[in-house]
């Protein structure tokens, strides 16, 4: 008998070595979910970099693009059950779970993706959203400014009643406030729906034209510049518990600077991709005019006001949110950003 408990402690504490090991390991898993040469992942990267040198090595991570180790859906909870260490999330492909950092959707007239990633940041440190206690947040950042992608000329609203376009969470709202038929999902699945003609093009950021070669499918930009989608780097609670102080100081400081860092990257690829696809596929650009956009905004400025009700009803100080993006705004217009 006595020898059958010795056994079992043994066991235990054969178990309990493991668990500590894989907890206190100095390598962690990190999911995304888009191709590499798309802008999540170029932050990745670059994220992994910056660890990897300011740790001196001490903490290195393991990347997997493309939804190698999760997919767009299921990196949320599965950095929360460690299937994943790290975790990039588009707030978009998942509504209704974050009711206060989705005012990032909204058709707001954010200016560029380093004003909106930085901003984005600087709401999340000043109101702490209870929607993401139960993980750590890493870094937060947005992508640029969204247009439409199109196979053919869209270029008033006459011209895109019924068009199906793809758009995710808030932009799937703002499509069908132009009049376009929305199709939600997540940009992984959007290559082959514009492929097969399930839809006719797409409501994102410009710097897909070349990163996902959308340029060969759609020749047509109409620029509306209304709305960007927000994006959280999420880490497992017990993981970042279990890092280091030295090692949780250099990941906070990371934080804001690779908010600043991927804005700023994107804004530069948007216009590097806008200059490629003009050249080898002769894209054409459109503009809504200034009556089109007029028109619609009473639909735009209803998303809004949606969006307060439900966040006040949440008990979120969704109206205080607004003012500070707007004041931000503001400023950043003075700064000629
Ligand atoms: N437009 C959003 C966000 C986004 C913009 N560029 C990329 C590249 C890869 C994945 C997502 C995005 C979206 O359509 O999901």
């Amino acid at each position: 008998m006595q020898r059958r408990i010795a056994l079992s402690l043994m066991l235990l504490m054969v178990f309990l070595g493991t668990t500590a090991v894989s907890t206190s390991a100095t390598t962690l898993t990190y999911a995304n979910f888009p191709p590499a040469p798309t802008f999540p992942c170029v932050q990745m990267e670059r994220w992994a970099d910056e660890v990897e040198k300011r740790t001196d090595g001490a903490l290195t991570i393991e990347t997997f693009p493309g939804g190698t180790l999760l997919g767009a859906k299921q990196i949320w909870r599965g950095v929360q059950y460690g299937q994943a260490d790290i975790g990039c999330i588009s707030l978009a492909y998942q509504p209704g779970l974050f009711p206060l950092m989705s005012v990032m959707e909204l058709p707001l007239g954010l200016p560029s993706a380093e004003t909106a990633s930085t901003l984005m940041w600087d709401l999340f440190t000043s109101y702490s959203p209870e929607e993401f206690d139960k993980v750590k947040v890493l870094t937060m950042f947005t992508s640029a400014p969204s247009n439409i992608m199109s196979k053919k000329p869209l270029p008033d609203l006459a011209s895109l009643q019924g068009v199906e376009l793809r758009g995710s969470g808030t932009a799937s709202r703002i499509l069908e406030a132009l009049g376009a038929t929305p199709v939600s999902m997540p940009m992984p699945d959007t290559p082959q729906a514009l492929q097969k003609g399930v839809v006719q093009g797409l409501f994102s950021s410009l710097e897909v034209l070349k990163d996902l070669n959308f340029a060969a499918y759609c020749q047509h930009v109409t620029r509306t510049d209304l709305q960007v989608y927000p994006f959280a780097v999420i880490m497992n609670k017990r993981v970042w518990e279990d890092l280091p102080e030295s090692t949780k100081k250099i990941l906070n400081e990371l934080g804001p600077e690779q908010a600043a860092w991927t804005g700023r990257y994107m804004d530069n690829h948007v216009q590097k991709a806008l200059a490629w696809a003009q050249k080898e596929h002769g894209l054409t650009t459109h503009a809504l005019s200034a009556t089109a956009l007029e028109a619609v905004q009473p639909k735009l400025d209803k998303l809004i006001e949606e969006w307060v009700q439900d966040a006040s009803a949440k008990g979120l100080p969704a109206k205080a949110v607004l003012r500070d993006i707007s004041a931000r705004l503001d400023k950043a217009e003075a700064k000629g950003e």
